[in-house]
């Protein structure tokens, strides 16, 4: 059994922190953000993930496991910061990353072990990691280990993935991954497997996460060109992945979270080559817009209406935001209300290549589209959100763009009665289409 520090106590190091003193290992979590530490503390939690917090408290139990708001010495040094999108350069903001790793030097000896799990552009761990580290007077590979093991946990369900899923390791040059593998063997389920280097590993993580999101656009592109041909994308797709080599993934309002959106453009850091990659984000982001012709179509025109939109959160059953298609779809009807009536604006009105609608100015809302939004698992007090009755109350139409349960089960009797007309625009395909038609909703779905 060994001893760690793991950097970061968000939704990757908290559950691999818990992971870790669940496996006997001797773990302390630090993370910069007091109002964590002392949440944590008092076992309250600061994000919703199922199975979380009974994982956490029986790792406390075990007394295997302390929250410090300090860097401990320890055989392991595990980063798990956030690397937020710098949307300018459409790039990593490593800002996290550095101050985590200058935190490790004061506690850097011989024989100890860095890891790197945060997502970050190529090279990361050998040009900006490894000279920090390297202040230490001591060098990466010879006197201590560094590597990279992307983490890989799909939200809602991470403490099984965490044991579950295959993991990738890539040591810094000269280093042996040996001492990492071991680490990760002791709770993983899976195969860990090195690749060659460092940046290979961090190669691998970010062509995952493309492989996603191209796919999502390429899917989402076919349900529009479905819908000028008046068919219903979700059944040709199911019809098309009968083929045994065919595999679409889900059409919906874009893509969301904090990963698919973002990681992508850090593939960028040493290569001019992204074209298939630039246009997908671009197919992705415009989905509002679609989900907004859609509207249009059915309403006769926006003005005057009300919009119920039904999903704050990125995806189904979770309570993160993060670069949400609902989120930014209230953003766009507000931004389209403050426009011309009738001029809807496009992808690439000040949203080109994946930024969403981070740029429409709050002030520019009130027109003459009254939108709100709804979602009873998000609890976001700057979003104004408002609960289901009082959203579907005297709306023109919904937009459903989330599939969780609360909303897959609405009832739509009870839905229309509360409608001041009934339309409904279903993007993640979980309502039944004969089921509302019948109820008279004019219902359209993605
Ligand atoms: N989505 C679709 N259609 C689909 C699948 C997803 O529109 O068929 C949308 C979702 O609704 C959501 C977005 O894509 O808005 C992203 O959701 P997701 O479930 O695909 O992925 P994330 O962002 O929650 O987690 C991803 C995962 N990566 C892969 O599956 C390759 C996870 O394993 C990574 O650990 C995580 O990114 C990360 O941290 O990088």
């Amino acid at each position: 059994m060994n001893s760690v520090c793991v950097h970061g106590l968000g939704y990757v190091g908290l559950p691999t922190a818990a992971m870790l003193a669940n496996f006997g290992h001797d773990v302390v979590g630090y993370d910069t953000n007091t109002a964590v530490i002392e949440r944590l503390e008092q076992d309250e939690f600061h994000f919703d993930e199922p199975g979380l917090e009974a994982f956490v408290t029986r790792a406390f139990e075990r007394a295997t496991f302390e929250i410090s708001d300090e860097v401990v010495p320890a055989e392991y040094q595990l980063v798990c910061v956030p690397t937020p999108f710098d949307p300018d350069a459409k790039s990593a903001d490593l800002t996290h990353v550095e101050n985590a790793v200058d935190g490790i030097v004061p506690h850097l000896e011989a024989g100890v072990t860095v890891v790197l799990e945060s997502t970050v552009p190529p090279g990361t761990t050998e040009e900006v990691v490894r000279p920090i580290l390297e202040r230490s007077g001591l060098t990466a590979g010879e006197e201590f280990g560094l590597a990279h093991c992307p983490e890989t946990v799909l939200p809602g369900k991470v403490i099984a993935e965490l044991r579950a899923n295959d993991r990738v390791i890539g040591a810094a040059e000269g280093h042996d991954p040996q001492a990492t593998i071991q680490l990760y063997e002791s709770f993983v389920d899976g195969t860990v497997y090195a690749v060659e280097n460092a940046t290979a590993a961090e190669f691998v993580k970010l062509i995952q996460n493309t492989y996603r999101d191209v796919n999502i656009a390429l899917a989402n592109e076919v349900a529009t060109i479905a819908a000028d041909y008046g068919i219903d994308a979700r059944r040709a797709i199911d019809r098309a992945n009968l083929h045994p080599r065919v595999d679409f993934l889900a059409p919906g309002p874009g893509v969301g979270g904090h990963c698919l959106p973002i990681d992508p453009w850090f593939l960028s850091r040493g290569s001019d080559r992204l074209e298939l990659i630039r246009v997908a984000r671009r197919v992705n982001d415009s989905m509002v817009d679609f989900v907004i012709e859609q509207l249009e179509t059915e309403l006769e025109g926006l003005e005057s209406r009300r919009i119920a939109v039904l999903g704050a959160a990125y995806k189904a059953n979770v309570d993160d935001t993060r670069r949400s298609p609902g989120i930014r779809l209230v953003k766009r009807l507000e931004q389209t209300a403050a426009q011309q009536p009738d001029t809807i604006p496009t992808a690439n009105d000040g949203d080109r290549d994946g930024e969403g609608s981070r740029d429409s100015p709050a002030d520019e809302t009130g027109g003459s589209i009254d939108v709100v939004l709804s979602d009873p698992r998000v609890n976001g007090a700057d979003l104004e959100l408002q609960p289901v009755s009082g959203a579907l109350t005297g709306a023109d139409a919904i937009v459903l763009t989330v599939a969780h349960d609360e909303f897959a089960s609405l009832d739509p009797e009870d839905v229309g009665a509360r409608m001041n007309r009934r339309v409904i625009v279903d993007t993640r395909g979980v309502l039944d289409p004969q089921e509302w038609t019948n109820a008279g909703f004019r219902f359209r779905r993605i």
